[in-house]
């Protein structure tokens, strides 16, 4: 997951622990210097997603992945990502050491470039992980990149976010994020595909979120998606899908600031509320936190 547990880097301050020279938060990728361990995880993760995506990954992450420089044994390299992505939708890859500040963030995405993080997860955490790493970021979210929608609504969510700190709306904005480039599914040829950065890179909920009778699955509605909270630490109680990936392209070119103020005279939503008005594709039976909640 890409664990928006930013409460971590709020207040850093300069010269505090973590924070490299370049003010962007960038470092080398430093490619020649992944470990064979560092690739063998690579190839790990790599073979256990792709024998899980045909059926449940959407087209447009399929087809970004075929067209990337993304191999099964080794790391990708940041350089021949970014000149693939350049040539098609004008996205660079950069390396940060893991989680950066909000605003940081926000202004490589306004740049098109996207923060990567430069390290893998340890072989004994393949499952979990609290920070961004190499595998989440490339395998989940460059692929994305390539489709022309996608590449812009990312780019408009990094001048949104900006924004939104400006307005006191971080968290609406957020939770937009979250509920689509994060953990979103789109109707695909009469079926549920996963286009979702979080759930591609994720063995577990890949199957979860499609096939578990647990978690509700309710057609997306942006002011519905703005009030509600989501699960940092475990699968999602709720999906939210798109009828299309284009609808992302009206998202990105809606005001939004006239919406915050009405979402914020509502109250916020738990992550498994259900309201008369929305559009149930199925109700979860809420089973699988149920169980989480008692252990
Ligand atoms: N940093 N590297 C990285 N990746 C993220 O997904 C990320 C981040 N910093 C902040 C952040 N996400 C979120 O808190 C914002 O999207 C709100
Ligand atoms: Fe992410």
């Amino acid at each position: 997951m890409s664990a928006t547990a930013e409460p971590v880097l709020h207040g850093l301050a300069a010269g505090e622990a973590g924070r490299p020279d370049s003010p962007d938060w960038t470092i080398p990728q430093n490619w020649a210097a992944y470990t064979p361990q560092e690739h063998a995880t690579w190839a790990t993760l790599y073979q256990r997603q792709m024998a899980l995506l045909p059926g449940r990954a959407c087209e447009a992450f399929v087809d970004g992945m075929r067209r990337l420089p993304i191999e099964p044994d080794r790391i990708p390299d940041f350089e021949r990502l970014s000149e693939v992505l350049m040539r098609h939708t004008g996205w660079q890859v950069v390396a940060v050491p893991g989680l950066v500040p909000d605003d940081v963030f926000f202004e490589h995405l306004a740049h098109r470039r996207f923060p990567a993080g430069q390290f893998i997860r340890r072989a004994d955490q393949l499952d979990y992980l609290q920070e961004p790493d190499v595998f989440h970021d490339v395998f989940g979210h460059v692929p994305m990149l390539m489709h022309p929608v996608m590449a812009d609504f990312i780019q408009a969510y990094g001048h949104g976010g900006l924004r939104a700190q400006r307005l006191g709306a971080l968290d609406m904005l957020a939770r937009v994020y979250w509920y689509t480039v994060e953990f979103g599914l789109v109707r695909e040829s009469g079926a549920l595909r996963i286009y979702g950065a979080g759930i591609v890179s994720s063995a577990s909920e890949s199957r979860f979120c499609l096939e578990s009778p647990s978690p509700h699955r309710l057609g997306f509605d942006l002011a519905r998606v703005m009030r509600t909270r989501y699960r940092i630490d475990d699968f999602q109680q709720t999906y939210f899908v798109l009828d299309h990936l284009d609808d992302l392209l009206r998202l990105a070119e809606i005001d939004f600031a006239p919406l915050y103020e009405q979402v914020s005279r509502l109250d916020t939503l738990s992550a498994d509320a259900v309201l008369p008005q929305d559009t149930v594709i199925t109700r979860g039976d809420g089973r699988y936190h149920r169980q989480r909640a008692l252990e």
